[in-house]
């Protein structure tokens, strides 16, 4: 602290992460992707306080424009506690930390890490069946576990699901989505939302958001959707839910949950792949007889599909867009600092008890007195 003093930080880094720019490349990776893995064993302990404070600094790293290269630098940064500096202190002289090393080679984030990315399977199923003595993929089956239905998919498809989706294969499916959506309404909308949105190449599904134009014409669209993509048999599995959103006439109770009540179906999509998955190969004796067969090639990926009534579009585009950390401190900001409600409906203002209604993201940030901070710069 006494060191720190003299100095005036180059740069300012505010405190939320809502009121920074974060892009998708920085030079601290290093450092960021040591605090998210103490961040997710965390996580995986069910320690959300400790979770949630890695997972911050690491943030506040990510908004950094220069590569940290002494602790002198952390001088000024909020957010980054004790132990995250001891942290950063250590990748500094040693390259690595230990800590962090440490929790890599455990076997409890080693198991937890396979089986929290099993589709349907969150952290606490995953600690359950830990306990149970289930260490890996094989463990699950061979221990004749008793999974929901979500999570037979999940295992089912669990190689191409734990594969990255790229921003082509993400473009193809919102193409598919886009026709079937038109030959039910032509005025209705698709937006791709989550990650590819902020401009990752590469995500763990598919975000896609319909509205329509005209209020209250959004309602019955997904089954009609679904039942287009069923019959041409691109559903491998989906689970629908339905909007259990009414106009509240009361102000929201639970402005932190980051459940929203929207119309979805949560699916795993089968895509057809061209013959030479993205290489321009031609065919040679060489080319697996598989990749030869334009019919078998496919791959499953993970669509979310949402429905929101135009009314809830800014609200439900901004939620959906992410990231999470994004979101979760735009809310808490909206609480905090501006005595306001913020969830993927609707921005409730408690000191003029009224709704403020918004069109667009930037009336959103304005009715908030944020800066506007443009999709691919909320990568927190
Ligand atoms: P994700 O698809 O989980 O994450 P992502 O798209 O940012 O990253 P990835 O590339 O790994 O897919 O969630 C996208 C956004 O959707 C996220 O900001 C949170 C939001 N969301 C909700 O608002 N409500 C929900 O019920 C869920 C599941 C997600
Ligand atoms: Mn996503
Ligand atoms: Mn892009
Ligand atoms: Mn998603």
């Amino acid at each position: 602290k006494a060191a720190c003093a003299s100095l005036t930080p180059d740069y300012m880094v505010p405190v939320y992460a809502c009121q920074r720019r974060t892009p998708l490349q920085h030079p601290n990776r290093l450092f960021t992707d040591a605090l998210e893995i103490l961040s997710e064993n965390a996580e995986f302990f069910e320690s959300e306080g400790r979770s949630l404070a890695f997972y911050k600094a690491s943030s506040v790293m990510k908004a950094l424009p220069i590569r940290l290269t002494s602790t002198v630098d952390l001088c000024g940064l909020p957010c980054i506690g004790e132990h995250s500096q001891r942290v950063i202190k250590e990748i500094l002289e040693d390259g690595v930390s230990s800590e962090v090393e440490g929790v890599l080679q455990s076997e409890r984030y080693q198991a937890m890490k396979v089986l929290t990315s099993i589709f349907g399977v969150g952290v606490k199923t995953a600690d359950r069946w830990y306990r149970e003595g289930i260490r890996n993929f094989g463990d699950i089956l061979s221990s004749g576990q008793k999974l929901t239905k979500e999570q037979e998919a999940g295992v089912k498809y669990f190689k191409d699901l734990s594969s990255p989706v790229t921003e082509e294969e993400a473009n193809s499916i919102t193409d598919t989505v886009r026709k079937a959506v038109a030959s039910i309404d032509t005025r209705a909308k698709v937006t791709i939302t989550g990650g590819f949105r902020r401009g990752k190449q590469r995500g763990h599904d598919v975000d896609l958001l319909i509205t329509h134009p005209e209020e209250g014409k959004e309602a019955g669209l997904l089954a009609q959707i679904i039942t287009i993509l069923d019959s041409q048999g691109l559903l491998l599995y989906y689970k629908t839910k339905e909007n259990t959103y009414t106009a509240p006439r009361e102000p929201p109770v639970k402005p932190h949950s980051t459940l929203d009540r929207f119309e979805r179906c949560f699916s795993v999509f089968k895509l057809s792949l061209p013959p030479f998955r993205g290489s321009q190969e031609p065919v040679s004796l060489s080319t697996p007889l598989d990749k030869t067969c334009i019919a078998t090639d496919w791959k499953a990926v993970r669509v979310d599909l949402v429905v929101s009534p135009c009314s809830q579009y800014a609200y439900a585009l901004l939620g959906w867009t992410g990231s999470q950390h994004f979101e979760r401190e735009l809310r808490r900001f909206a609480g905090s600092e501006k005595q306001m409600a913020l969830n993927s409906h609707a921005l409730y203002d408690r000191k003029q008890n009224e709704f403020l209604s918004a069109s667009t993201e930037e009336e959103i940030f304005a009715h908030l007195g944020l800066p506007f901070i443009p999709p691919h710069e909320r990568n927190a």
